[in-house]
């Protein structure tokens, strides 16, 4: 069981088609997956869309669609974009499918039996945005929702309750048990304030919608007149997909859950969700992770409702999925905002990748032509050897830390020390005097390159996909390789081709390259 994982992203709204921020987060799961993978576990990796609720129902209304019509469009673009971006998850749920919907009224019939759900009227602010009610606290200066930047509409009305509050102590205390739970900390403080807050205030959480107001949604099995609030319906997801209460992939994968979210849906994973799953008497999940923000123009947190966001996909055209998702990963700290721009892009991908990582390779390898004749030269051992040994164990060990804990910008940064220090071997030693003034030197100097090299590609992996296909083909490294990486396991066909391609070109992004 130890040896299983499960990923999950946010299942996304279909009330606009992918952007960078779902784009983000897919990635980043798909990362780890691979890394998960690659570190010899059974990795499942879940994502899908959500598609019920008021928001789904007036973007259909815009297209003049019926709401089933309107989401299986949008979820198709969801997929087929997943597919372009050779995403591999294992499986796609959709929040109308009947696996789902079956799951849902389970849990609902289950915490309404044990009493856990009761009727009451309630008035407050709600974000159709969010799809909840805010609390004063969390509205901006303005008393608008800090997200969507829209005054929250007064509702009042009566709906079925969830009892929250008989859970929230019981949560806190298993928080207080597992400060790593929730990452960044910073989100476990906030989770552990919010606690704090909604305990002071004593209110449950609604958790219906009357068929007057809305009829888009999983029908409350003992109450015609009710359909489910969207996030009550939406968390389930993350165990309907593996066939909860009785199928295998629920035994053998849910204790090893791990949620990815950014910090917008903090709320419904810190305490929604938890608490859900105690009433249900489902253990809670392994890890929260949560990520910040790509800001775009002023700022502001990149969202489809604000016309702010960029189109990925022509991005990519240009520049190659890998870089992409190198820049990504590598530009974000785990945790906080990043800002999006062409520039920051341009500049790191010919940064890191172009001048440090390509020019490293394509010396290496032209080093190799020119003064073994393209034979892999033999591995011997010297000082030099021992000292970059050193630097290679110890920022492997930072590498796999980092990856473990979603800190890819860390992991990716501790790699580049290895190749920071070859390319400055490649300064001090100048292989072309060696080759005049020792060339006996040369052929077990480049062998020492190429494998510091291997131990770079090999660990970049989960990040430049087919870069690695790219770079073993050329040097005939064999790459059933896993993690953690062994050295000595490093081999190569005897001889480097005539020519290749040049790994890491650098890239210009012009205005006309990219709308
Ligand atoms: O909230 N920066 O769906 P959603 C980084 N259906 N990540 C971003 C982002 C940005 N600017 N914008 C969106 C929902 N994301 C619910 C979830 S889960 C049971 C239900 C990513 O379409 C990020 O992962 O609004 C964020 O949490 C998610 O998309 C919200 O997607």
């Amino acid at each position: 069981m130890k040896n299983n994982y499960l990923i999950t992203t946010p299942i996304y709204y279909v009330n606009a088609r992918p952007h960078l921020g779902h784009i983000y987060t897919t990635l980043l799961c798909d990362v780890m997956n691979e890394y998960q993978k690659l570190s010899g576990k059974n990795s499942f990796f879940l994502t899908g869309v959500d598609e019920h609720g008021d928001k789904i129902v007036k973007a259909a209304d815009l297209e003049n669609s019926t709401p089933q019509e309107y989401v299986n469009k949008i979820s198709g673009i969801f997929e087929e974009t997943w597919k372009s971006l050779k995403i591999s998850n294992d499986d796609f749920i959709r929040t109308t499918q009947e696996r789902h919907k079956k799951v849902v009224q389970h849990v609902l019939n289950k915490l309404y039996e044990k009493g856990d759900i009761y009727l009451s009227e309630y008035e407050g602010t709600y974000c159709l945005g969010c799809e909840r009610y805010l609390t004063e606290k969390e509205l901006n200066e303005d008393g608008n929702c800090p997200d969507h930047l829209v005054k929250p509409e007064i509702i009042k009305e009566s709906n079925y309750f969830f009892k929250l509050q008989k859970y929230l102590p019981i949560w806190e205390k298993i928080l207080e048990n597992n400060p790593d739970l929730v990452k960044p900390e910073q989100y476990f403080k906030e989770i552990s304030g919010t606690i704090q807050e909604l305990k002071k205030l004593g209110e449950d959480l609604s958790i219906s919608r009357p068929v007057k107001r809305l009829t888009w949604g999983i029908p409350i099995p003992f109450d015609k007149n009710y359909v489910t609030y969207v996030w009550f319906d939406a968390l389930l997801n993350y165990i309907s997909a593996l066939d909860f209460p009785d199928g295998e992939k629920f035994k053998n994968y849910w204790p090893q859950a791990r949620h990815v979210i950014a910090k917008d849906i903090l709320k419904p994973h810190g305490i929604y969700w938890p608490t859900m799953l105690l009433a249900a008497d489902i253990e809670i999940f392994q890890n929260l992770f949560v990520h910040g923000y790509w800001l775009g123009l002023n700022d502001v947190k990149m969202s489809k409702s604000l016309q702010n966001a960029v189109n990925p996909v022509d991005l990519i055209n240009v520049i190659g999925l890998d870089s992409f998702r190198y820049f990504l990963m590598r530009e974000m700290t785990f945790g906080s905002d990043s800002k999006f721009s062409e520039s920051t892009l341009e500049n790191r991908i010919n940064q890191d990748l172009a001048n440090n990582l390509g020019n490293l390779i394509q010396r290496t390898l032209s080093m190799i032509k020119k003064y073994t004749d393209g034979n892999i030269p033999e591995k011997v051992t010297n000082p030099e050897n021992e000292v970059l040994d050193e630097i290679i164990r110890f920022s492997v060990i930072r590498f796999n830390d980092f990856m473990n804990t979603f800190q890819f910008s860390k992991a990716l940064e501790s790699i580049f020390v290895i190749i920071d220090k070859l390319n400055k071997l490649i300064e001090e030693n100048k292989p072309w005097e060696m080759a005049k003034k020792n060339p006996s030197l040369v052929p077990g100097f480049l062998r020492m390159l190429l494998d510091g090299i291997s131990i770079v590609m090999l660990n970049l992996r989960p990040f430049l996909r087919v870069k690695f296909q790219q770079y073993s083909s050329i040097t005939g490294l064999h790459s059933e390789i896993n993690f953690p990486l062994n050295s000595n396991e490093i081999k190569y066909n005897v001889q480097l081709p005539e020519s290749w391609d040049i790994l890491f070109p650098r890239i210009i992004l012009t205005e006309n390259e990219v709308s």
